[in-house]
């Protein structure tokens, strides 16, 4: 049995964290698992430095959507499985929605045969489920519709957050809305669910049905082209001994949210993943401008020595997401006293020439 399976959903759903904890739950239960992060900047993704930081074999795919990249994805596809990985799962860039037909549908044609699909996973956490189901029409509301219609499997992630009553509510109602779908609720944080969800993803297969998706490509292509997507790599050395990663990164964040919010621009998933050279970590996530800051992995011990990754996807153009950045980095990084030097950087607006 050797299964691929795409990990779709919208920005913050949780799908790198569902992967990474999904990856790992299935290497104790039942076998090897791997993992890609696929997104459209360089490489040095967060995403995939999570991934190895909590020592998952992970792979990244930059620069391009696997939806376009059949032949790149094979090859590391066969890699994995000669390997004797059983199960890879990858993620997709933006909102993920048409990635049944490019990828399942795609890799079928171009590699027929070659490739045992796992169920198509759509990850949604609640308050985007709560939208969907009590919430008004909107261009929000189309896309994640899309997304859960080509869904094989879907997993309402975070529940953690949730009352159990009211998980049971929302997997009763996307289970009517969405009969196509097996509906499962998990939680990557409390690894609630990974059970089912491993075996589903293991025994089961793809559909691979056409669903009739009824938001058009030019009205997507519009939404998507308001999103600008931000990578940025520094090295930064600490001058005082009692420095705090988590609270650099905390300020950093909040300093971010702030401008964001004040510029009037939206975020609707901001990373900052910093390590030093032990292994210790810490992250901090954006998810909104009226969200609070979440710290979902600190550090543990002191530092004088960091590795920082920022990415973003904005609804902001590129220049001035660019130019609110750079001087939150400068002016927190004064503020604690880091030397920092920036390796890479890149800011692309998805509708900009
Ligand atoms: N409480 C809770 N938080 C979670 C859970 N899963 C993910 N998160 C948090 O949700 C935020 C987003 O998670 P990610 O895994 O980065 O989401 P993603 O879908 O990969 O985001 P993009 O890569 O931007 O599309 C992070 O702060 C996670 O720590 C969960 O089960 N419970
Ligand atoms: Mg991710």
């Amino acid at each position: 049995m050797k299964k691929f399976a795409v990990c779709s959903g919208f920005l913050g759903a949780g799908k790198t964290s569902v992967m990474i904890a999904l990856t790992k739950y299935y290497n104790t239960k039942y076998g090897k698992a791997a993992m890609i992060s696929n997104d459209l900047g360089g490489s040095g993704l967060a995403d995939h430095r999570l991934a190895l930081l909590q020592e998952c074999r992970a792979e990244e795919i930059t620069g391009e959507c696997i939806c376009f990249c059949h032949s790149v994805l094979a090859e590391y596809l066969r890699t994995f499985f000669d390997e004797g990985y059983e199960l890879v799962l990858s993620d997709i860039p933006g909102f993920g929605v048409g990635a049944l037909e490019h990828v399942y549908h795609g890799m079928e044609l171009d590699y027929p045969g070659a490739f045992d699909f796992a169920p198509f996973l759509v990850v949604i956490e609640p308050s985007n489920a709560e939208l969907l189901v009590y919430g008004d029409s909107g261009d929000m509301t189309h896309i994640l519709h899309d997304q859960l219609l080509e869904a094989d499997l879907i997993a309402l992630n975070k529940c953690d957050l949730l009352p159990a009553e009211h998980t049971a509510a929302l997997i009763s109602a996307l289970s009517k809305a969405y009969p196509q779908a097996k509906v499962l609720a998990i939680s990557a944080l409390t690894g609630e669910g990974l059970d089912v969800l491993s075996l589903a993803l293991r025994d089961g297969h793809a559909s691979m049905q056409h669903p009739a998706i009824a938001y058009e490509e030019d009205a997507l292509q519009a939404e998507m082209g308001s999103l600008s997507e931000y990578y940025l790599q520094y090295r930064a050395i600490v001058c005082c001994d009692d420095f705090d990663g988590n609270a650099y990164l905390f300020s950093l964040a909040e300093h971010i949210r702030n401008s964001l919010s004040k510029a009037g621009r939206e975020v609707p998933h901001m990373k900052f993943l910093a390590w030093s050279p032990d292994g210790d970590y810490g992250k901090a996530d954006l998810l909104g401008v009226s969200r609070s800051v979440e710290q979902p992995h600190q550090f543990l011990r002191p530092c004088a020595d960091l590795a920082v990754t920022l990415n973003a996807t904005a609804v902001c153009p590129s220049a001035e997401l660019d130019t609110l950045i750079e001087r939150a980095v400068r002016e927190i990084s004064a503020q604690y006293q880091l030397d920092w030097t920036v390796f890479r950087k890149e800011c692309i607006g998805l509708g900009e020439e």
